[in-house]
């Protein structure tokens, strides 16, 4: 490719070529544009989410571990990082974003995870069900429908991708749980019904788990349960498990991304295993840029 060769003869004479700054993505592109590495262009800088989320500490300990000297991991929102991901792939220019799968960004644009040769991010992971000691006991009715609640991640993302296409929330989730009857089935399978018991739902205003747990609520509602859903901080969602302040959450990746608070909680709180397997967490790019490896990010 000629933007390959480009950069090549670039790299032979000693020059910091690399042309793939924003309209070189493209074969007709101007090469002429930028002599500046894909690193500069982004001013060493991944845009992140919540600094609470377990895919913005995995990525400072990136910086860390791949000796990164002079970036920085932008605090942000999941939405912002979904708008600078947006705007970026409508200028063809360069973005690293903290990603994560199940997620709609896969199946709107063409994107890449950047190689993580030294493991930081972990290998797939399962989201997980976690409620409070006494729930089974409390409400054992609920706690059936969590414990056998499990989907898949083509499940999800056809919620996701609706609902990032300007669905609206309740709405998509109530449809989907009415047009999935046999699957809603198996988890509500040897269920009584309730008579208005109030369950409060912790969640993270992230993609994923907003598809999620809106699920759940339509299956309880469904089954006469009064649901509150509560979104928190990832840290306060985990301590309110915890300390039985809300009932339960669906929001548990582990082993890597909620390790630590995992740890920290676990012996206050059940784990009723995984109700998604497959997930994944790193740092993605659009497939145009030239970077296929953590390595290939330059120290400033
Ligand atoms: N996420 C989505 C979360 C878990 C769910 C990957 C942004 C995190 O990193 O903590």
């Amino acid at each position: 490719m000629l933007r390959k060769n480009w950069k090549r003869l670039g790299m032979a004479l000693g020059l910091s070529l690399t042309l793939v700054a924003a309209g070189c993505g493209s074969d007709d592109g101007d090469t002429t544009e930028t002599t500046e590495s894909e690193s500069a262009q982004l001013d060493y800088t991944i845009t992140g989410i919540e600094a609470g989320a377990g895919v913005f500490k995995a990525s400072e300990r990136t910086v860390e571990e791949y000796g990164l000297d002079g970036w920085e991991v932008q605090a942000s929102s999941s939405g912002a990082m979904a708008t600078a991901l947006g705007e970026a792939i409508k200028n063809e220019e360069p973005i690293v974003v903290t990603g994560w799968s199940p997620h709609w960004k896969f199946a709107k644009y063409d994107l890449k995870y950047l190689e993580d040769p030294k493991g930081v991010f972990g290998d797939a992971e399962t989201i997980n069900t976690m409620v409070r000691t006494d729930l089974e006991a409390d409400m054992p009715n609920a706690y059936k429908v969590l414990d056998q609640f499990n989907w898949t991640t083509e499940d999800m993302e056809t919620v996701m991708l609706e609902i990032s296409n300007g669905a609206d929330v309740v709405e998509t989730t109530n449809k989907w749980v009415e047009d999935n009857a046999e699957k809603v089935a198996e988890w509500t399978n040897g269920v009584e019904e309730v008579d208005g018991t109030e369950i409060e739902l912790a969640y993270v205003e992230w993609d994923t788990e907003v598809a999620s747990t809106n699920i759940v609520r339509k299956v309880l509602e469904d089954l006469g349960f009064n649901v509150t859903v509560t979104p928190l901080d990832n840290a306060i969602m985990w301590q309110s498990v915890a300390t039985g302040e809300t009932d339960a959450m669906v929001a548990a990746w582990l082993p890597g991304t909620h390790g630590d608070l995992y740890e920290e909680h676990k012996d206050n709180l059940v784990d009723l295993g995984p109700n998604l397997e497959g997930a994944k967490i790193g740092l993605v790019v659009p497939a145009y840029m030239d970077i296929d490896s953590i390595e290939d990010l330059e120290a400033k």
